[in-house]
């Protein structure tokens, strides 16, 4: 499987990493960490520099509870990091529900849109159709605010997907082609503690959408209830989520610790490969990159 990736043509022979980079005050782990600019654009750096194959900025935290920000601070947020690492050399993609934003990212060299509203709102299909930006259609049941308080479901699995099914049919009538489009469960996204299990157990199911699947397990609440452990240190169960989605078919996952992902991604892929040293399956990806 490809991805089309703005400018980027990215094989998915291996699992990519996407880090996660929040400019906000409130994020659930990394909240508050970067008040300028600066900081937000070395740290996307330094993510670069442990192995990370996507960034994902994000302005608007999306934690259970969290309050929907204004699209001009959203903006102000976003958009001057975003314009600094254009040339960076992997691509970048902007963790935003907001059409305007999404628009004015793309044209400040944001390579993928990362929707938790899978595309939901009045005019985001048309923001990215006219691109070649790659997009995340992820499923949620509510919004943030109150998602938490009592999600409910018959089958989780087999709704998660029909709805996954149902968003990439739009996104295909809509003009986005299917080489663009990338689909994610969303853990956490209005689903309970066995709601997010019997996902990542039946993460095949996802799939078998004929995509690639997104998974975001970094740090989440699951982990926390599984381990005891606050936010920042549920690096070890992170990267185990991790490997376990990708064990289970997903192609990219996205992630806080980048470094210690990669290193457990490079065990999995050397077991897996038949015939392809990892040093060599890192030199395709160098070449799936323009
Ligand atoms: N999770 C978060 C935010 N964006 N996007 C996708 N596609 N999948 C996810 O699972 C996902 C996401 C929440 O994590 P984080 O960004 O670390 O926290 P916050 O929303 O508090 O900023």
């Amino acid at each position: 499987m490809r991805l089309q990736c703005g400018k980027f043509r990215l094989l998915l022979e291996r699992p990519l990493v996407m880090g996660v980079i929040n400019v906000t005050p409130d994020s659930f782990s990394d909240g508050g960490s970067f008040t300028t600019t600066a900081q937000a654009v070395a740290y996307a750096r330094s993510l670069i520099a442990e192995g990370a194959d996507i960034l994902d900025i994000g302005g608007e935290s999306t934690r259970p509870g969290a309050l929907p920000v204004a699209l001009e601070e959203e903006r102000r947020r976003v958009l001057p990091v975003l314009e600094q690492l254009a040339d960076c050399g992997v691509p970048v993609s902007v963790d935003t529900r907001k059409p305007e934003l999404m628009r004015e990212a793309i044209a400040a060299g944001a390579s993928m849109v990362n929707d938790i509203n899978a595309l939901g709102a009045p005019d985001a299909l048309e923001a990215v159709a006219e691109t070649q930006t790659a997009v995340c259609l992820m499923h949620k049941q509510g919004d943030p605010q109150t998602m938490q308080q009592d999600p409910r479901y018959v089958d989780v699995v087999c709704e998660v997907r029909a709805f996954l099914s149902a968003r990439l049919d739009a996104a295909q009538r809509g003009g986005i082609g299917r080489e663009r489009l990338v689909v994610d469960p969303g853990f956490g996204f209005g689903k309970t503690f066995e709601h997010n299990l019997a996902i990542l157990r039946q993460l095949e199911q996802i799939s078998t959408l004929g995509v690639p699947v997104l998974a975001g397990l970094s740090r989440k609440s699951m982990l926390g209830r599984i381990t005891g452990r606050e936010a920042g240190e549920r690096v070890f169960a992170s990267v185990a989520a991790a490997l376990i989605a990708v064990q289970k078919g997903a192609s990219i996952v996205r992630v806080h610790d980048v470094a210690a992902t990669r290193d457990a991604l490079a065990v999995w892929a050397a077991v897996n490969s038949q015939d392809e040293s990892p040093r060599r399956q890192g030199r395709q990806q160098e070449r799936g990159r323009k």
